[in-house]
């Protein structure tokens, strides 16, 4: 299946990769430019070597697609991939008064005591964002993120641009355009913005009724990151589809410094002595035409049955 792509990259790093240090200090095997392709038309490509919590990539690609930047949406769907960036706002303002949580991510790594305070000030947060409006206004917005670059695209004449839905509209006008482009690198952003976009620009391509798409990725977390970014952007290529009456066609995954953290080799052995199974199925409620409509529940992945998840420390 096409998930032996996924596995080939892993290998390729494991044998290939430069030793290199990296802002988080952890330390990495990294290869620079490599190419996955995964076709969409044998099966979703959601790992199957081990287990991928599916519904956060699609509250999360809701999230985006919304052009919502409030972590609240993400928490009233049980989602908590963003709610560190969020908290940190928090804990850094005026109006914190709870215990000391500089360098909270570290160490709640090492300090079991630590840990326990910080996992109970994250409780009293994410209660604060889903219960109060003015909070969640203050401190549940993350600004410039994807969300905001995919929807809301501010100008130098103080306009905004919907790239999102001008990119549906030219593939649906011009379906041989070469300029399907979506992007969310922003020079004037990125310095003032806490993790600049690791998906970095992604552009759709059509032939022969089938809608393709390919994201250029500036830096991906192998064992960890990046078969998110896979599942997600094969998602929104189904998605567009979707909403442009088009079968889809191939996802292709362009990665600049693509790396495996020294604390994940024992992980990928893992999951590299394992057999890739069938890859799921993805259904999209066909009541629903238009894609801005859908909720979590519209999409479902079918026929998943992946070798057990496997535990690893998030790089801080
Ligand atoms: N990372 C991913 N995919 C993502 C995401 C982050 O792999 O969608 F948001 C990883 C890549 C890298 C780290 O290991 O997070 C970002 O660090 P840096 O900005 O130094 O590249």
């Amino acid at each position: 299946t096409s998930e032996q792509a996924y596995l080939d990259l892993c290998n390729k790093v494991l044998n290939e990769g430069n030793k290199k240090s990296d802002r988080t200090n952890t330390g990495t095997l990294s290869v620079f430019g490599h190419q996955m392709r995964f076709s969409l038309r044998d099966g979703f490509p959601l790992l199957t070597t081990k287990y991928i919590p599916f519904r956060l990539i699609v509250s999360e690609l809701l999230w985006f697609m919304k052009g919502d930047t409030n972590i609240r949406y993400l928490l009233e769907h049980n989602n908590n991939i963003w709610n560190e960036w969020a908290f940190k706002q928090w804990i850094e303002s005026e109006e914190y008064d709870g215990p000391d949580m500089t360098d909270f991510g570290h160490r709640s790594q090492n300090d079991p005591h630590f840990r326990d305070r910080y996992h109970q000030q994250m409780e009293h947060f994410k209660e604060m964002i889903l219960s109060d409006d003015k909070f969640a206004q203050r401190f549940g917005d993350l600004g410039n993120v994807y969300g905001a670059q995919w929807r809301d695209w501010k100008t130098s004449q103080g306009e905004t641009i919907d790239q999102f839905k001008q990119v549906i509209q030219s593939i649906k006008e011009k379906p041989d355009s070469r300029r399907h482009i979506v992007t969310a690198w922003n020079p004037e952003d990125v310095p003032h913005m806490a993790l600049p976009p690791c998906h970095t620009l992604f552009q759709f391509y059509v032939a022969d009724g089938k809608l393709s798409c390919q994201l250029y990725q500036r830096s991906g977390d192998i064992f960890i990151g990046i078969p998110f970014n896979i599942a997600s952007y094969a998602l929104l290529t189904h998605l567009v589809a979707h909403e442009c009456q088009l079968e889809v066609g191939e996802f292709i995954h362009t990665i600049g410094d693509a790396h495996i953290y020294t604390n994940h080799l024992q992980q990928v052995q893992t999951q590299l002595n394992r057999s890739p199974r069938q890859l799921p199925t993805l259904s999209i409620n066909s009541a629903k035409q238009s894609i801005f409509d859908l909720q979590v529940e519209d999409i479902m992945i079918e026929d998943y049955e992946p070798h057990p998840a496997i535990k690893a420390p998030i790089a801080v």
